[in-house]
């Protein structure tokens, strides 16, 4: 099995096409669960809908502070599928940034707030500007506490909008999807 470490340097560097990694399995789970198992949101909110605070006046920046169409991260940010929820119970870096990243996640019943453990998850790093996603598979690594779930790397490698696709299969075979978007700046 090949390890991703040599063909991410590689994107690094010059985006260039990386069909090395063609990882799956359990690769390094040796990150290891940094669970801050309740942080300190509280931890119902199913839709944590970030408003935009493009309210402080001030600053004509461009890119990421223009784009109002991405969710804002913080500990406990939440999306809703129909029949999941996924709440961010780590990333690094924090807020998540260009190039790779590591994200633990918490897979939740959508109605019952149950932690969901019997799922599958295939991660797709998609940008809708430009109508591409990554060629840096993510490796899915099942945590210890029920319903957490490691992601490594989710590969941002271009500045600009990111949405990071969720598609979840069920353990009855149905499938879900859950999506966070993400700006990115250079
Ligand atoms: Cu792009």
């Amino acid at each position: 099995m090949l390890s991703c470490a040599g063909a991410r340097v590689a994107a690094a560097a010059v985006l260039l096409v990386t069909s090395a990694c063609a990882a799956d399995g359990d690769g390094d789970a040796d990150q290891g669960a940094s669970t801050d198992e309740n942080g300190d949101q509280s931890s119902d909110s199913n839709d944590t809908q970030a408003s935009a605070d493009t309210a402080s006046g001030g600053s004509s920046a461009v890119g990421c502070a223009e784009d109002d169409r991405d969710d804002e991260y913080m500990l406990g940010l939440a999306r809703a599928g129909q029949q999941l929820t996924v709440r961010f119970v780590d990333a690094m870096p924090s807020p998540p940034a260009r190039f790779d990243n590591v994200w633990t996640i918490e897979v939740l019943d959508v109605m019952t707030g149950a932690p969901v453990d019997e799922v599958s998850l295939e991660v797709e790093p998609f940008m809708p500007d430009h109508n591409h996603g990554t060629s840096i598979a993510c490796q899915v690594t099942d945590m210890e506490t029920p319903g957490q779930l490691q992601l490594d790397p989710v590969n941002l490698f271009m500045p600009g909008l990111w949405e990071v696709r969720l598609h979840f299969t069920l353990d009855a075979g149905t499938t879900d999807e859950v999506v966070f978007r993400f700006c990115v700046d250079p």
